[in-house]
């Protein structure tokens, strides 16, 4: 079966098509920022034009929450205060065959688990670090989605009650501060500004101030392990995203867990799948778990 995979981000959108676990034909654009809904619209017209009587279904990751075919922004300020688009609606426009959806950290949990020794490993997670902060969860072998496509959304558990408030409405969420607009958000302020992807590059050149935003960022995904390692009994975690697997981070994630107690502590390792995690899964999860029924 051939599969028309679209791994749809806060700060680009991915499509390629997925045929036993092969990525053909990936392509990426920028996910709109302004007049986000004609945009998303005209986006998905396009892509589904480019592949045209090239899959047999279409499965989709995407952020935010994902139910019923709709999209509802937990954090409506990562995608251009978009708060609710209907995405299968959108796609059905353009195409008969079957469509899936779900969120695109649970997605990328799903093919990240597929790679995992699953006798030793029955509780796993994802943690994604890009624009937000998103993540999946893998209970007794199995993807939680939740009753209402919700399960996974880590990213706004608590990580300072002091904190900034969040895009969601909440204060100090662990995406308030970790994640790539929470970096930007400070080093767009700063006398020298610069986006996030420059941060790192003066972190691992020594820079004092971007080392130290870069911790903050890094603390917070270590204690939000621990609060996941102690409260699900989960055994490994991968971290993706852009932030996540940019070079230096994961070692800094390391640094500050090793600082907690052991018994919070399990192994990390970095998305195998890398920047297709979300496209892969999405693959394997809507012919696994939707089309088999
Ligand atoms: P999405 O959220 O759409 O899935 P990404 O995983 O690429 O997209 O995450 C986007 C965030 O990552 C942005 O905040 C961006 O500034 C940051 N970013 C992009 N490239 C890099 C990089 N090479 N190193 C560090 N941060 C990056
Ligand atoms: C936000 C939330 C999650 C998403 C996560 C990572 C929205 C629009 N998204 O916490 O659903 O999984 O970001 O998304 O509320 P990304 O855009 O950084 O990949
Ligand atoms: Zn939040």
């Amino acid at each position: 079966m051939r599969c028309l995979a679209l791994d749809i981000g806060g700060t680009k959108i991915a499509a390629a098509i997925v045929k036993n676990g092969e990525i053909e034909q990936r392509q990426q654009i920028h996910t709109p920022r302004e007049n986000v809904v004609e945009g998303m619209h005209q986006a998905l017209a396009k892509l589904l034009a480019d592949y045209e009587g090239q899959f047999d279904y279409v499965a989709v990751a995407s952020t935010g929450i994902i139910n019923n075919g709709i999209l509802t922004a937990l954090n409506p300020k990562n995608l251009g205060g978009l708060a609710e688009f209907p995405l299968k609606v959108s796609i059905a426009k353009h195409t008969d065959k079957p469509i899936g959806l779900l969120n695109d950290a649970q997605a990328a949990t799903y093919a990240e688990y597929q790679l995992q020794n699953h006798e030793q490993v029955s509780n796993f997670a994802f943690i994604t670090v890009s624009t937000g902060v998103g993540g999946g969860i893998v209970l007794n072998k199995i993807l939680q989605t939740g009753p209402h496509g919700i399960a996974g959304h880590i990213g706004h558990m608590l990580a300072d009650p002091n904190g900034p408030v969040c895009g969601c409405g909440r204060r100090g969420c662990v995406e308030a501060i970790a994640a790539g607009r929470a970096i930007e958000a400070v080093s767009s302020q700063w006398e020298d500004p610069c986006e996030p992807k420059e941060v790192f590059e003066r972190f691992r050149k020594g820079d004092v101030k971007s080392t130290a935003l870069l911790e903050r960022s890094a603390k917070a995904i270590a204690h939000l392990v621990a609060d996941l390692v102690i409260s699900l009994d989960i055994q490994k975690i991968a971290i993706g995203g852009s932030v996540g697997l940019a070079e230096g981070y994961l070692p800094l994630v390391e640094k500050c867990l090793q600082e907690i107690p052991a018994v919070y502590r399990c192994e990390l390792e970095a998305a195998k799948f890398g920047q297709d995690a979300g496209l892969v899964g999405a693959a394997y999860w809507v012919k696994d778990v939707l089309l088999s029924k």
